[in-house]
């Protein structure tokens, strides 16, 4: 089978951040405003009161201390609570393709590779900025590569489930070298006005070089020693936001069309779940968890990395074991397993084994399994 690797990475970070006690503030202003103007239905009984949300609670809760975003000042505007982001000319290059650009070049950089080189562009992520032309071809045209380009979206392990099917590709010679990118706006469909959620996203963009093994000249090289996904339906993290809205004449802006999630409910199922699937990708490529160097989880949740991990060695989750980044990024969807790959691999030295593992709406689980070269 041809012998297929990680041969570059890249990271785009927008450059505003929102901490938690900025977010909590204005957050808290827009409840009062709510209360405010829906006094006399709350003081009746019709309507509930909006509670305050606390930065305790989101640190102790999810881990998180802060988030990049693409635009701070709409999100914090209690009377808007969204980013506000300029419209561009068809004819300009879109947002998202612009920060998939900036990820890829430094990808491409750190794998020797030029836009020629390139025969695959998966454009991977939760949302899509518009139906079509899809976004994986502009960025192909932007970056100069050739062969083709096409959108996938599986939530969370969006980049994991377009690793595979670049590795697949690969090695059913369809393509050489292929890009999978996963720019990650997720400000744009986050619920900012639920205080139940409203601090779980970041806005990032990674991009990850797959190619065969004989055509990579990067210095940092991660043989793929196997991929592994599955999918099990679940509503328990949903958002109706899509094209049939118009037909049915739902309100665009109902609570129901963006991100809403059972929070804990997702935290008891998702967990044992992505425990088992690597345990037995493992099993299935012949090792065990307890040989596994690093493993470099998705990143929604502390506690939630932390049983995965002592479900899997029984031991602690230390930084060494399971590194986080989502205290700085929050939960950034799918980019979130690639940052803490990117961020914290450097140290690792020949033969060791990673994981990558993403897991999220859907449900879905992505796994892929490395060696270093
Ligand atoms: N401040 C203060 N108190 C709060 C707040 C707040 N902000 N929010 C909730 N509380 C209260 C609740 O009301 C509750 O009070 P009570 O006990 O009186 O009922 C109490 O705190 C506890 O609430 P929870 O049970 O909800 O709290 P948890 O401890 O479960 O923590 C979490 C909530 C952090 C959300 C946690 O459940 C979690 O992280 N779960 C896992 C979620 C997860 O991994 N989701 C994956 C989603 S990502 C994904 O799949 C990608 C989707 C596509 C991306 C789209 C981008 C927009």
């Amino acid at each position: 089978m041809t012998k297929v690797v990680i041969s570059g990475t890249g990271l785009f970070k927008p450059s505003q951040t929102i901490t938690n006690a900025e977010l909590v503030e204005s957050f808290n202003a827009y409840v009062d405003q709510q209360n405010a103007a829906h006094a006399a239905e709350i003081e009746a009984g019709e309507r509930p009161a909006l509670a305050h949300s606390s930065v305790e609670f989101i640190e102790k809760a999810s881990g998180i201390k802060q988030r990049y975003v693409m635009d701070k000042s709409g999100v914090l505007d209690p009377k808007r609570m969204y980013p506000r982001l300029a419209p561009r000319a068809d004819d300009e290059l879109s947002l998202m393709a612009e920060i998939a650009v900036h990820a890829s070049r430094q990808a491409m950089e750190q794998a020797g590779k030029e836009g020629k080189d390139i025969d695959g562009v998966i454009c991977a992520a939760s949302n899509m900025q518009r139906g079509y032309p899809a976004m994986a071809v502009e960025i192909q045209q932007a970056l100069g590569a050739g062969g083709y380009g096409f959108d996938m979206n599986v939530a969370c392990s969006s980049a994991t489930f377009g690793i595979e099917q670049a590795v697949n590709a690969i090695r059913a010679g369809t393509a050489r070298c292929v890009l999978v990118i996963n720019p990650e706006i997720t400000s744009g469909h986050q619920e900012w006005r639920d205080r139940d959620c409203h601090f779980i996203f970041g806005d990032a963009c990674t991009a990850v070089i797959v190619e065969r093994a004989d055509t990579a000249t990067s210095t940092d090289q991660w043989e793929v020693l196997g991929t592994k996904l599955a999918t099990q339906f679940s509503n328990a993290i949903r958002n109706n936001f899509g094209y049939m809205n118009r037909c049915e004449d739902t309100d665009p802006n109902a609570r129901d069309k963006t991100f809403r999630q059972e929070g804990r409910k997702v935290f008891k199922e998702v967990v044992p779940m992505a425990a088992a699937h690597i345990d037995a990708h493992l099993k299935d490529l012949g090792t065990q968890p307890s040989e596994v160097r690093r493993f470099w989880l998705h990143q929604a949740n502390l506690s939630m990395n932390q049983l995965v991990i002592k479900r899997l060695i029984g031991g602690e989750a230390t930084a060494d074991i399971a590194p986080l980044i989502l205290d700085e990024f929050a939960n950034t969807s799918s980019a979130g397993s690639v940052i803490a790959f990117h961020v914290h691999h450097a140290d690792l030295k020949r033969d060791d084994i990673g994981v990558i593992c993403s897991f999220g709406a859907g449900y879905s689980i992505g796994s892929v399994v490395l060696r270093k070269l």
